[in-house]
């Protein structure tokens, strides 16, 4: 503040000498902090004939001749001219790039059950999708195994996520807590992945059922499914309903089939049926996003609109979509799951029913926002 004022005065006196009767207008608040560089040596003769002051310079580095000082406009224009010095920047401000956090996650309580030390650890989830880019800085870590239903060059590889859908539904489930990027609503979650869809987002309900068939195989937890087709079918739903009998929570995405007013029964396939959990979609103040499809088989609802999460890359970017919204309750029940490991699949299930928000007409909300606190609470 004395220096700032010490400017002030000084600065008044300047214009008052140079523009007798005009120094009073003049504001302070064109006194900036810059960097100055000279061509040699600092020349602390040439800074004082444009009037800097020893009180105007913060600091000179001892590597560089580089000085950090306070310049008025008019010095600066005038320095920036002169022959000796070599660059003058204004100094710019700087921040650490931090992790943010989505909105989705305390949407669904996430952070609350994050503060009572729950992350999802030892839960395993498998993300049916277009796979898994494992070399995210912000998943890497927590990708811990996969398969691929498809056998040609470009899509055999689970870990190689050419649509980027994948690696976006994978980060809100478990995105890593760490210093960059987002986090995931189960942040220490174990994440497989199993590329069911291939590099541009198509599958059929043959790879869906390899997938679910790997899914029983190896133990999974929690299936989540941002995917579907409006076509009904007896075996695929045989397929979920072994993998519900075996244990597994299956978690998908209703469909973005909606219509604007809300009305008729457009949930795709395999969320319609009885053993999969089908996710509806809502907006940031609980409204129903209105591509979200409705019908008596939508069963609860989280956050699908403008959702920050991971593409590859290193890359993140908000998407829309049940898509969005399925690994948001796939991140809760593996809150859940950790918490209650005694629970099976169908308990949480049903406490993930009881424990939502009511956010009005069933049929396009279900039981309502899923509630990560709230259920473990119970
Ligand atoms: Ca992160
Ligand atoms: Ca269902």
């Amino acid at each position: 503040m004395k220096r700032f004022l010490s400017v002030f005065f000084t600065l008044v006196l300047l214009f008052s000498l140079a523009f007798p009767g005009a120094g009073l207008a003049q504001s302070p608040l064109n006194v900036k902090e810059y960097l100055v560089q000279f061509n040699g040596p600092v020349d602390k003769g040439l800074l004082k004939a444009f009037g800097v002051k020893d009180q105007d310079i913060i600091y000179q580095y001892n590597l560089l001749p580089v000085v950090h000082l306070e310049l008025s406009d008019k010095q600066a224009k005038g320095l920036s001219n002169n022959p000796h010095i070599k660059y003058l920047e204004e100094n710019a401000s700087a921040e650490a790039f931090g992790q943010s956090v989505p909105w989705g996650v305390p949407h669904v309580q996430g952070t609350s059950v994050h503060s009572s030390g729950v992350n999802g650890n030892g839960v395993k989830v498998a993300i049916l999708d277009t796979g898994i880019d494992r070399s995210h800085e912000d998943l890497s870590v927590n990708v811990k195994g996969g398969f691929s239903v498809f056998d040609d060059a470009a899509n055999s590889d689970p870990y190689y996520d050419g649509s980027g859908h994948g690696t976006h539904v994978a980060g809100t489930v478990a995105a890593v807590n760490n210093d960059l990027g987002v986090l995931g609503v189960a942040y220490n979650a174990d994440l497989y992945a199993v590329k069911v869809l291939n590099n541009d987002g198509s599958g059929s309900y043959a790879g869906i059922a390899r997938g679910i068939e790997w899914s029983v195989q190896n133990g999974m937890d929690i299936v989540n499914m941002s995917l579907g087709g409006s076509t009904s079918s007896q075996i695929l739903e045989e397929w979920s309903d072994l993998a519900y009998a075996e244990g597994v929570l299956l978690i998908a995405a209703a469909g973005n089939s909606g219509t604007r007013p809300g009305r008729g029964d457009n949930v795709g396939y395999p969320a319609k049926y009885d053993s999969v959990v089908a996710v509806a979609a809502i907006d940031q103040n609980n409204q129903r996003a209105t591509f979200s499809s409705t019908g008596p088989a939508v069963e609860i609802s989280a956050p699908g609109v403008s959702i920050l999460s991971t593409t590859p890359n290193n890359g993140y970017a908000s998407y829309n979509g049940t898509s969005m919204a399925s690994p948001h309750v796939a991140g809760v029940a593996a809150l859940v799951l950790e918490n209650k490991s005694h629970l099976t699949n169908v308990e949480v299930r049903e406490l993930l029913q009881t424990t939502a928000q009511n956010l009005g007409t069933a049929t396009q909300y279900g039981y309502g926002l899923v509630q990560a606190m709230d259920a473990i609470n119970q």
